[in-house]
């Protein structure tokens, strides 16, 4: 039995797309964006760079440096679009996939790196970026993000909420609970979904039998696919879901249509479960590839122009990479400091017998 859950190199419908793969700017009557020359430069410069970002640390944890990466590669255009149309009061509840979205809100790379290095539990203030801490388990962030978003609502402030996860989560429990409480407050969120067709190895058709946006309407919102590795469409599509959760319209789900070109982390190995020619086949729609064809095109930019974005990549590797060496090792008695604000007497009990464990090595 084959179920047609629109994978494959087919743009499937329904799919808001402002710039095709090979480059040409195409309208939409709900969608539209008006990006001057220097806007577009600009969101090349954050593809490329948050690629860098992603290559330098692949390479690392191949060389040793970091436990784990879990790389973006693919995946920059539907990061980079939404994560430049959140304002600094919105608030952003990320995977452990969202280097681009960090990328957005200033969070510096090298921490980023520290987590996966496991010399620290988190490595950023969530407060001072407006963007939460990466969460590994599968959903869970999604009712974070919406208890966020109702605080906001109760606060009567004017922001909204981002919260990212994956095709594999929308089957977990808490992205559905999470769905049902958005909606009957009407919380002032935006789901986007990040439709890369795997969950590790499972393809999206053990996920759903229906276009994921479609379940929005299930639960009493609105669902809207767009091309994920399209920047303009991602940008314009996350602007007026974020717009509307502001201004008291409540939840958009967004699915992010787009493709895991590497491995679902550093420990996977993904020929053993999919098939070279569907790689082969997004490689043709790569997000960064399309935006450079329409700056040349359009004589938006010129070859000095990309020659800088990649010395500035070269030179952000090579000092991302010297940082993340440089990075002490914490103490082993740390881990126990920020289990809770507060001081707490099992904590005091597991942290006094982890210092006698310690005790126990010759030094
Ligand atoms: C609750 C929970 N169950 C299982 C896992 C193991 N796990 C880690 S990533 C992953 C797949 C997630 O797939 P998806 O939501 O599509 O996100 P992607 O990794 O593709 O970005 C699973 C099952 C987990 N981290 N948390
Ligand atoms: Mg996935």
């Amino acid at each position: 039995m084959t179920i047609d859950a629109s994978r494959g190199a087919e743009a499937p419908p329904e799919l808001v797309q402002l710039l095709t793969p090979e480059g040409e700017r195409v309208e939409h009557p709900d969608y539209d964006i008006d990006l001057t020359p220097e806007e577009v430069r600009s969101l090349y410069r954050d593809l490329a760079l948050v690629r860098r970002v992603d290559l330098e640390a692949v390479a690392l944890q191949r060389q040793g440096e970091l436990g784990i990466w879990a790389s973006l590669l693919g995946q920059e255009a539907a990061q980079i679009g939404s994560g430049r149309a959140l304002t600094d009061s919105d608030m952003a509840f990320p995977t452990y996939r969202e280097h681009g979205v960090a990328w957005c809100r200033d969070v510096d790379p090298v921490k980023l790196l520290g987590l996966f290095r496991g010399v620290n539990h988190g490595g950023w203030d969530p407060k001072e970026h407006n963007f939460h801490l990466y969460t590994i388990v599968i959903g869970s962030q999604t009712l974070h993000a919406v208890g966020y978003a109702m605080g906001i609502q109760r606060d009567d402030a004017s922001a909204a909420t981002i919260v990212y996860f994956g095709d594999g989560a929308t089957s977990q429990g808490d992205v559905n609970e999470s769905f049902i409480w958005a909606s009957v407050f009407n919380a002032p969120i935006v789901f986007f979904c990040q439709n890369n067709q795997w969950a590790i190895s499972e393809p999206l058709e053990k996920q759903t039998r229906i276009p994921l946006y479609r379940r929005a309407s299930g639960f009493g919102f609105p669902g809207i696919r767009v091309d994920g590795n399209d920047v303009f469409a991602c940008l314009a599509v996350t602007r007026k879901a974020l717009e509307a959760a502001r201004t008291g319209q409540g939840p958009t789900l967004i699915e992010a249509f787009t493709y895991r070109m590497g491995a679902h982390t550093t420990t996977d190995d993904p020929t053993r479960y999919r098939v070279a020619s569907e790689l082969e086949a997004w490689k043709l729609k790569d997000p960064i590839e399309r935006v450079k064809s329409y700056l040349f095109k359009n004589e938006l930019a010129d070859q000095a122009f990309f020659d800088s974005v990649e010395a500035e990549a070269d030179q952000l590797g090579a000092d991302l990479r010297r940082r993340c060496l440089a990075m002490p090792d914490p103490r082993p008695l740390d881990m126990f400091d920020h289990v809770y604000s507060e001081p707490h007497a099992l904590i005091d009990q597991e942290r006094a017998q982890f210092a006698s464990y310690l005790e126990g090595f010759e030094k």
